[in-house]
């Protein structure tokens, strides 16, 4: 099904997705069908299964980690969740039989699509934390080409409010960094090779070029697992930066597994260089 279909992606849209490793996609989909899930998401964050991002910026800092906040936060918590499909009809609607698959399948270029997971990523009010620059491959126990996050907001969401940012072309950059603890550049404990480089600085140096859009409810952004990404903080007193993150693979996928890296119960290593179609990571398209 393709429930809330404006439109799909035009070929200039697929062809920049490709070469820049980043998409913005405005007016794709029905913004009632997004706005539809607001209830739920605000149900989420009363819900355990949540983790509390501030919480684990308050943590690190008291071991001493640096953590990527502004000096003088507000009292709004940055707080996160994934696989709620599995709990939730109206994720699992959204994720696997809205418009969504139709689109990224279009811009993938791809027979195929399977659910990796999906993600609610809130920033509320005044919250301090930043999002650290990473790759979403390197989270990602899977290997191909056909990889991508769509980060669908259900508010009017720009810079001041916590927009994401990414690296134009990192995404054949042929290097996978090593993940992080998102509102820190510690790397998890137990991951390999580099960590992520001071994107900042080569931006301020002319060697990067970092694209930022304004986004609301209706458009979507899409980008490339192996795209480098980063989003602000919230610095608004009044206005919420909710936003559903579903990432999918295409028909090259197969397993590949990333030591340190965290895994779900399924994935085994057993399933190395296997295709990923697994009921826990289902073929949402075709349809
Ligand atoms: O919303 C954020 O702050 C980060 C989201 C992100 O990195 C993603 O969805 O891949």
């Amino acid at each position: 099904m393709t429930h809330g279909l404006v439109r799909l992606p035009t070929a200039t849209e697929i062809e920049t997705f490709w070469v820049d490793g980043a998409i913005v996609l405005r007016g794709v989909i029905d913004p009632e069908v997004v706005l539809a899930l607001e209830p739920h998401v605000m149900a989420l964050l009363d819900e355990r299964e949540m983790a509390d991002m501030t919480a684990m910026g308050d943590g690190l800092a008291a071991a001493g980690e640096a953590v990527l906040r502004d000096p003088q936060p507000g009292r709004g918590r940055f707080i996160s969740g994934v696989d709620h499909w599995l709990t939730h009809p109206e994720f699992a609607a959204f994720a696997c039989s809205s418009a969504v698959p139709a689109i990224v399948a279009t811009l993938l270029r791809s027979p195929k699509l399977n659910l990796w997971e999906d993600s609610v990523l809130v920033k509320q009010p005044g919250t301090g934390e930043r999002t650290a620059w990473h790759q979403d491959l390197s989270y990602f126990h899977v290997t191909g080409d056909q990889l991508c996050t769509t980060w669908i907001p259900l508010d009017h969401v720009d810079a001041s409010s916590g927009a994401m940012s990414f690296v134009r072309g990192s995404h054949r950059w042929s290097t996978v960094y090593r993940p992080n603890l998102f509102v820190s550049t510690m790397p998890i404990p137990g991951t390999e090779g580099d960590v992520v480089p001071d994107i900042e600085a080569l931006a301020a140096r002319g060697e990067v070029d970092i694209v930022q859009w304004e986004l609301g409810p209706g458009d979507i952004s899409v980008h490339h697992a192996g795209t480098l990404h980063a989003a602000g903080p919230n610095t608004t007193a009044d206005r919420w930066r909710r936003a559903i993150s579903i990432r999918y693979c295409g028909d090259d996928a197969r397993y590949h597994f990333r030591p340190g890296a965290p895994r779900k119960p399924h994935h085994t290593d057993d399933r190395e260089g296997q295709v990923v179609d697994h009921e826990r990571c289902p073929v949402v398209w075709p349809a």
